[in-house]
């Protein structure tokens, strides 16, 4: 009998598996029961259902929503987010009409209309009444465990979902860190923070959990940011050409909804909600240098001596895993590094700063062990200090039997924090005075998904319980936001125990909100041309999830790339937020050089361009800091109009002002680039292209097509090869009029490296020119802000094919002042 049933057995699990792999039918769950009353207070607005479900609707801006569901039962007193940076929200005008159908709330730019039977939430365009969004069927949950098996912990949670009539047209954009098109539109994703080393395209989920999207329909937009941390699904049309669902395997039906219609209203309300991007020391944005792992210390010297004697611009070099003795977290391994603060100090003579890779496993070293003896610092005994803290005041994990959760990660048994308390993060932010004592610059924290080479799904750490502010919650609620806690520790460690510098932080696992703590890197890529190429939707969708700082690995992680690879990565990488080529372990070298002269002289070219371009740079990213606006922008976040750029994703732009339309093919020289309406100027030969149409361009080897917009302004300063090697002096303004003959610009400067710049302590000054009767009026505003850079010389000088421009120049000293370019 055995042997007749196994085969069945057999292929009743695989088809389980493809169903598992294919959608969930959310029309198959309960649907939320109808309004019977509700009850208003100054911003919220409490729905009770048929079914006791309650469902509340909050005002908290003119244009953001909240909507809040619990099924079967009341909402609850604790309302608690770790995503959320803004929680008191000043009340904005509204009102509250009902009729026998439904029950309106309007603010000044959006109605949310609640209908009675069945409770179907709609909303519109307090001015027009045109409809943004709507649900397709009521909010539902699993009442009768239909999607049980699939939940990665069924006891947890229930599975609900709310679905939203898909637009006939509709785009949908965001997600933060996926491995996918700029356009979501028919795809599927699950987010379950994942280590998923060498992902294609299509794969998912990976590291990150950013559940926010923006729909966008005949110009305008919406935002949703699905604020629940359990494994969560979102549908943008993939299983039915009817709607648009996200769901989640517990939790409460927990969204914001946000009005445009204007993209950028959006990701700076997003941005409000789960905060923004502190500014990264500058030096952030200058070159950085990575392999697992450079060591011992004369390597990592070697490293920096050939960037040196190379003229190669370098400000960060990292150190991988193996700096560590035996991996143990807050140590530097003796033999490689003895004297890691003289090793600092000599980096730091040549302008480099050192990152150290901090993993959350801490190598598990009961007592009874001997093992280690020495070099570990403030352990005389050969005890390991933080294991020994750790357990002593109860802040590593344990699982709901009470036993301490021990994960296998690269100390091999280890433990992990649990970050949800607020003591252990303290205590796990002033660890890193370690690292600030020995001069470290700033902190990478990988493997943080949490990563656990028992079973990379999470199985191991099922019944893991998090403190969660008392709750007692379970992994299935708390993987998502392990890694924010934890950057979050770090971050506000270093901000505390060096509080005159500003925290430099990256991280790879994520949840919303994660811009307030940290930069990113999306991870272990391949060294092809495929995963170069998704870079560009994958920084475009970071940038428009709130996450401003990204950057991928140059030349790719993991497995052998080649000079033209390198040398194409790198003219996509010398303009993202960050910079760094890295490598894996059993990799090819790939250092600049590593290919020969021709390679590395273009990559020198590349380099020195992105440190000329500092001051446009970092005034693109104070921008970020203030708006939220990315500094790596897909072409649609800047002409949400033109719907040739609504999936266009070989292109970006840096800012609104240079668009790039990088090589991502071997063996190519040659491409076609779309520019939007307007006029376009060639960056290297200023010849003027009309917008609205694509372009065929030329792009050797040693060129990258960019592109400057008629009516912007680029600053630029000397090339060097550190930030700080060179004042940034003098300041080369390049314009490019627009039509009218105008254009305009900022400029921002601070010290760079304090967190002073949020009292007060910088300079804009704007600068704008217009077509005279005879050449140029060129107006330099007067400075706003506190900080003295000391008076620079400024030259202007206009962008011209035919030939060469005048040039003009002034003192800046902050006082305004009027030139004239003939
Ligand atoms: O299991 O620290 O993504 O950048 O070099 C691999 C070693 C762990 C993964 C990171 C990668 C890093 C590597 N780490």
């Amino acid at each position: 009998m055995n042997n007749l049933t196994k085969p069945v057995a057999v292929l009743m699990v695989l088809f389980g598996q493809s169903v598992i792999a294919s959608a969930q039918d959310i029309t198959a769950l309960t649907r939320i029961g109808d309004v019977v009353s509700f009850q208003e207070s100054t911003k919220t607005v409490t729905f009770s259902c048929a079914d006791s479900s309650q469902v509340q609707l909050t005002v908290l801006a003119p244009d953001l929503i909240r909507v809040r569901a619990v099924f079967t039962k009341a909402i609850p007193a604790i309302d608690h987010s770790w995503a959320i940076a803004k929680e008191n929200w000043d009340v904005p005008r509204w009102s509250l009409r009902e009729d026998q159908q439904s029950i309106t709330i309007t603010t000044d730019e959006l109605e949310a209309v609640v209908r009675r039977s069945p409770l179907l939430i709609e909303f519109r365009d307090a001015r027009t009444h045109q409809v943004i969004n709507s649900d397709e069927q009521p909010m539902a949950y699993d009442k009768n465990g239909l999607l049980k098996s699939r939940m990665f912990d069924p006891s947890a949670g229930v599975f609900i979902a709310a679905s939203k009539k898909l637009g006939f047209d509709e785009h949908f954009y965001g997600l933060g860190e996926k491995a996918a098109r700029l356009d979501k539109r028919r795809s599927a994703f699950i987010n379950w923070n994942s280590d998923t080393p060498g992902y294609a395209e299509g794969k998912d989920p990976i590291y990150q959990t950013i559940p926010f999207f923006i729909g966008l329909e005949k110009g305008n937009a919406y935002g949703i940011f699905f604020d629940n941390s359990y494994r969560s699904y979102f549908d943008f049309g993939h299983s039915s050409q009817r709607r648009a669902w996200f769901g989640a395997e517990g939790g409460e039906l927990n969204y914001y909804f946000f009005n445009g219609p204007h993209i950028k209203q959006i990701l700076g309300r997003y941005t409000e909600l789960t905060g923004r991007m502190p500014l990264p020391p500058m030096w952030a944005l200058g070159n950085q240098q990575s392999r697992w792992s450079y060591y011992p210390e004369s390597m990592v010297e070697e490293v920096v001596k050939e960037y040196r004697e190379r003229d190669l611009p370098l400000d960060v070099i990292h150190l991988d895993i193996d700096y560590m003795k035996n991996y143990r977290v807050f140590t530097f391994d003796g033999e490689r590094f003895p004297d890691p603060r003289a090793f600092t100090k000599q980096l730091e003579q040549q302008g480099v700063k050192v990152v150290t890779i901090v993993d959350p496993g801490v190598k598990y070293q009961p007592k009874k062990s001997t093992e280690l003896q020495t070099q570990i610092p403030r352990s005389p005994d050969g005890r390991y200090y933080v294991f020994d803290e750790g357990l002593e005041k109860n802040y590593f994990q344990r699982r709901a039997n009470g036993a301490l959760f021990i994960p296998h990660v690269w100390p091999g048994e280890s433990a992990f924090v649990d970050y949800t308390k607020s003591d252990a993060r303290k205590w796990w932010g002033d660890l890193h005075r370690f690292y600030l004592d020995n001069g470290v610059a700033g902190i990478w924290n990988d493997m943080n998904e949490p990563s656990d080479f028992v079973d990379q799904t999470g199985g191991n750490q099922r019944d893991v319980v998090s403190y969660d502010e008392g709750q007692k919650t379970t992994h299935a609620k708390n993987r998502n936001i392990f890694a924010l806690l934890m950057a979050r520790a770090t971050y506000e460690g270093l901000e505390r125990n060096r509080s005159d510098r500003r925290p430099y932080v990256i991280t790879r696992a994520a949840y919303a909100g994660i811009q307030r703590y940290s930069t990113m890197w999306i991870g272990d890529t391949n060294s092809t041309w495929e995963a170069l190429a998704l870079n560009l939707p994958m920084f475009m969708s970071l940038g428009l999830s709130g996450e401003a700082f990204v950057g991928s690995d140059i030349g790719g992680f993991i497995g052998r790339g080649n000079g033209e690879l390198l040398v194409r990565s790198y003219q996509v990488g010398f303009l993202t937020p960050f910079c760094r080529n890295h490598k894996e372990l059993s990799g090819y070298d790939q250092e600049p050089w590593r290919f020969g002269k021709p390679y590395e002289d273009i990559i020198r070219k590349y380099l020195k361009l992105r440190y000329s371009l500092l001051p446009f740079l970092y005034t693109t990213l104070e921008e970020s800091h203030r708006t939220g606006m990315p500094m790596f922008r897909p072409l649609m976040l800047n002409y949400q109009d033109d719907e040739s750029t609504y999936n266009l994703d070989n292109e970006f732009m840096i800012g609104d002002a240079l668009l790039v339309a990088p090589i991502l093919k071997p063996d190519l020289t040659r491409r076609l680039v779309y520019l939007p309406k307007g006029t376009w100027y060639d960056y290297w030969t200023n010849k003027k292209f009309t917008g609205g149409q694509m372009i065929e361009v030329d792009a050797p080897l040693e060129k990258v097509p960019m592109f400057v917009r008629a009516g912007a302004i680029i600053p630029m300063g000397p090339a060097m090869n550190y930030v700080g090697e060179k004042q940034i002096d003098k300041l080369t303004f390049t314009i490019y009029p627009d039509e009218t003959g105008s254009a305009e610009t900022q400029l921002y400067e601070d010290d760079g490296l304090s967190p002073n710049y949020k009292t007060g302590a910088y300079r804009r000054i704007s600068i704008k020119a217009h077509k005279a009767a005879q050449g140029f009026v060129i107006d330099v505003g007067a400075a706003e802000g506190t900080f003295d850079p000391g008076t620079k010389s400024y030259e202007f000088l206009i962008a011209s094919y035919e030939h060469t421009s005048n040039v003009v120049s002034v003192i800046g000293d902050g006082k305004a002042h009027r030139l004239e370019l003939k």
